[in-house]
């Protein structure tokens, strides 16, 4: 089934998530209010994540009628075309609540079935609204922050790195994560912890971040952000040749890569994931 051009596609993805950044950025001024909490009291979901969503369901609708829809806050539904939106209305919805700058629309467009293990992503946009920043990528086309083209850094000794990471909404693998976090920090320059999975990689992307990695991630946090990073030169996955998903992810310069990837496993061994109790 032929479909637009990625660039085409991406022009869609960055007006939606423009629009969609107004209004996070205009409900955000007017005051948040938390709707309801999902996987546990700290998962929480503001009216804004929700009406935002409807908006961007909306929107892309109009324009792409035959597409399919998978988002965070609503029922996903397929489409005729073979191409799906992945979206995320706010990424940080912690950040957004506390007035942190640092949240994200997140709109991504893949070919295949919405599963980050055989999609095929074409496009993806990450509006930060707060900062009026607009990152961007379409498959084969390079990353961008505005009109600026992004390349990750390369040649970082893990010694020297900025590593960014993320803990969950689940206290038990929050504790998990803080073990490996633990072992981790005396091998790295640094940890960053953004709070928002779209603008860590977006991070990695411009050289804010030499590395990132979390657990636990829905495929709306990353879709995008993961397209960003690798237009960018970043190599995203998981351990061994596995595709990022769920269980991991990790985005970084193919040589911070594998100097990385040694060391998360043997700190794997060294603290044995969790058994956790919520469904997150
Ligand atoms: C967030 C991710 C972040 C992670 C948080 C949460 P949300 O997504 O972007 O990386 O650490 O636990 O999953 O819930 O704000 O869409």
């Amino acid at each position: 089934m032929t479909h637009p051009a990625p660039t085409e596609l991406l022009d869609l993805a960055r007006t939606v998530a423009l629009t969609a950044g107004a209004l996070a950025h205009r409900r955000r001024a007017e005051g948040v209010e938390i709707a309801a909490s999902k996987s546990s009291p700290e998962d929480i979901v503001t009216a804004a994540d929700r009406e935002v969503e409807l908006l961007i369901r909306g929107l892309l609708a109009d324009a792409r009628p035959g597409d399919g829809f998978y988002g965070e806050e609503s029922d996903a539904t397929s489409g005729t075309s073979g191409l799906t939106w992945v979206v995320d209305p706010i990424d940080g919805t912690v950040n957004y609540l506390y007035g942190i700058p640092f949240y994200a629309v997140s709109i991504a467009v893949v070919q295949g079935d919405p599963d980050p293990a055989s999609w095929n992503a074409l496009a993806g946009a990450v509006v930060n609204p707060a900062l009026g920043e607009v990152f961007t990528a379409a498959e084969g086309s390079g990353a961008w922050l505005g009109d600026h083209r992004l390349h990750v850094n390369h040649d970082v000794p893990l010694s020297l790195a900025l590593a960014g990471t993320g803990f969950g909404y689940e206290a038990t693998r929050r504790v998990w994560q803080a073990s490996v976090v633990g072992g981790l920090i005396g091998q790295v320059r640094d940890i960053r912890r953004i709070g928002s999975a779209a603008l860590d990689l977006c991070s990695v992307a411009c050289g804010r971040l030499d590395l990132y990695f979390e657990r636990g991630l829905n495929p709306w946090d990353y879709a995008a952000g993961a397209l960003i990073a690798r237009e960018a030169g970043a190599r995203v996955g998981a351990l061994q040749a596995d595709a990022e998903g769920r269980d991991l992810l990790i985005a970084a310069a193919p040589d911070l890569y594998d100097q990385f990837e040694p060391v998360l496993a043997a700190l794997f061994d060294r603290f044995p994931v969790a058994a956790e109790n919520s469904r997150k």
